[in-house]
């Protein structure tokens, strides 16, 4: 991302900084940039100005900013729209273009968000809809667990930052008591050996009003605020950033015990479905594969993709 005035007051929130020097480091006039902060006012930016001292970012809008998420992680660059088809569908084009590992694309809302299997992801404005791309180098046969380092982030941040407990329903929900807050959706492109790319898609309802308010929740409601995305954003790349590490040293232990402390579905009755095959049981387990272990009438079946349904309450 170019660097612009905003880059330079958002380095320095702390202070004030002048005109002329970001009129220098940029090699524009000074006239220039107040013409950028009166901009940067009108896009809802709270910006004091202080003669002899310069401006100072004081709070900032409900959108995304590239220049606070590439300063803040070792995430970018990042591509930022207001409104695209689909954020997953966006990161495949770039993988496959070439761009680098981490590349990451938010945008404010999605048109065709995508689920698994081609459901609709319902993404207005005011959620958290993002992809970055990596490409670890692992046996294809790895690449589900890149659920879990997801789903072990989000439950990781939200914990930190608002102090709530979440749940994450096998492979790739996570549940705020019995509604469902955020998905991860992963496409996978690989050979038989090896992962050419893996686009990491999450979707969290934050500020938006949930689609299903029965079956699913917001951040905002959940603790009856107004959340900054900025920071949950910076604080989900981080927290992956980590879970990641454990997945690269092939530490699953590490990654594994954690999803499987914060699982809803381990001991619960269930059925998995998949293409049409249902599979009955109850799950004692998720393997070090991150598979489904289920057990019924004495018999062990390991489930590695489906949906779960619950069959009887706790
Ligand atoms: C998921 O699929 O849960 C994965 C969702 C991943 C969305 C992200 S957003 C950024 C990136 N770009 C994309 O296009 N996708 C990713 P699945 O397990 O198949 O669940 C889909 C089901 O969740 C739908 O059939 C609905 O029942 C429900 N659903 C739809 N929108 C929802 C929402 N905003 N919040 C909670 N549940 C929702």
């Amino acid at each position: 991302m170019a660097k612009d005035v905003l880059t330079y007051l958002l380095d320095n929130q702390d202070t004030y900084v002048s005109g002329e020097y970001i009129a220098h480091k940029l090699g524009i006039t000074r006239q220039a940039v107040s013409k950028r902060i009166t901009q940067l006012k009108e896009q809802g930016f709270d910006i004091d100005s202080r003669t002899n001292k310069g401006y100072r970012v004081v709070s900032y809008p409900d959108v995304i900013l590239p220049e606070l998420i590439e300063r803040e992680t070792s995430f970018g660059p990042v591509v930022h729209f207001d409104t695209i088809d689909s954020t997953n569908i966006h990161a495949r084009k770039c993988a496959l273009d070439g761009s680098p590992e981490r590349t990451l694309i938010v945008a404010e809302e999605q048109k065709a968000g995508r689920g698994r299997l081609g459901r609709e992801w319902v993404s207005p404005k005011g959620g958290l809809w993002f992809s970055f791309i990596i490409r670890p180098r692992c046996n294809p046969a790895s690449a589900p667990l890149i659920n879990f380092v997801a789903a072990n982030a989000v439950a990781k941040t939200v914990h930190d930052l608002y102090g709530i407990d979440v749940s994450m329903k096998w492979p790739n929900d996570i549940y705020y008591e019995d509604r469902k807050m955020c998905g991860i959706a992963l496409l996978v492109s690989s050979d038989t050996d090896l992962i050419h790319y893996l686009v990491v898609g999450i979707g969290i309802n934050v500020n938006n009003d949930p689609p299903q308010p029965t079956h699913t929740v917001s951040l905002k409601d959940i603790v009856s605020r107004p959340i900054d995305r900025n920071s949950l954003l910076i604080s989900v790349l981080d927290h992956f950033k980590d879970e990641y590490a454990h997945f690269e040293r092939g530490d699953y232990e590490t990654l594994l015990s954690y999803s499987r402390s914060i699982s809803n579905t381990i001991g619960r009755f269930v059925r998995v479905s998949f293409l049409g095959r249902d599979v009955v049981g109850k799950v004692r387990d998720i393997n070090d594969q991150g598979a489904l272990v289920l057990e019924h009438d004495g018999t062990t079946h390991v489930v590695y993709a489906g949906d779960v349904d619950f069959l009887r309450p706790l």
